[in-house]
């Protein structure tokens, strides 16, 4: 089943927007497979964010990563890296419908409260470098009521 890595940002936190953007992901019926809050340092954030090393906004951007704990996160679902980014919405929250995370809860683009994985290979990524010990592996009992 396919997975997709989810991380609610500094300012995520520090408003206390854990528990909604939670919420909204289980409710969907996704399955949680790994989590954890930490605080990651300059050069874990910019491993993070390599693909994204030459862009104006870099530095601005790793400063904000690691401003503050984040909440690290597996999600596991049918298309969950596809839909993920929907729950989430656009990147620029001046362009996110209301009913996605950004959408609701973000004004400005480079404090968008939370990441999600671009692609299936983007995920594998940033799992293996968030979660080196590798997701937990369970099978929710909830499956055959969410799946037909
Ligand atoms: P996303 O995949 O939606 O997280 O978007 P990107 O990978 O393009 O950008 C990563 C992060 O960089 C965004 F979440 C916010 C930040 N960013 C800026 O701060 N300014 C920009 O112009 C573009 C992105």
């Amino acid at each position: 089943m396919e997975q997709t890595f989810i991380m609610i940002k500094p300012d995520g936190v520090q408003r206390g927007l854990v528990g909604e953007i939670i919420g909204r992901f289980e409710k969907k019926g996704f399955s949680l497979k790994g989590l954890k809050l930490i605080t990651v340092e300059r050069l874990f954030a910019e491993r993070h964010y390599a693909d994204l090393s030459a862009k104006p906004f870099f530095n601005g951007l790793v400063e904000y990563i690691i401003s503050g704990p984040v909440v690290a996160m597996v999600w596991e679902g049918k298309n969950v890296v596809t839909t993920g980014r929907k729950i989430i919405g656009a990147t620029n929250p001046a362009d996110s419908a209301p009913g996605t995370i950004r959408g609701d809860y973000a004004i400005d683009i480079g404090r968008n409260v939370i990441h999600g994985s671009d692609s299936v290979e983007s995920a594998r990524k940033e799992i293996a470098l968030w979660f080196p010990e590798g997701p937990v592996s369970w099978s929710s009992s909830l499956h055959p009521w969410i799946y037909e």
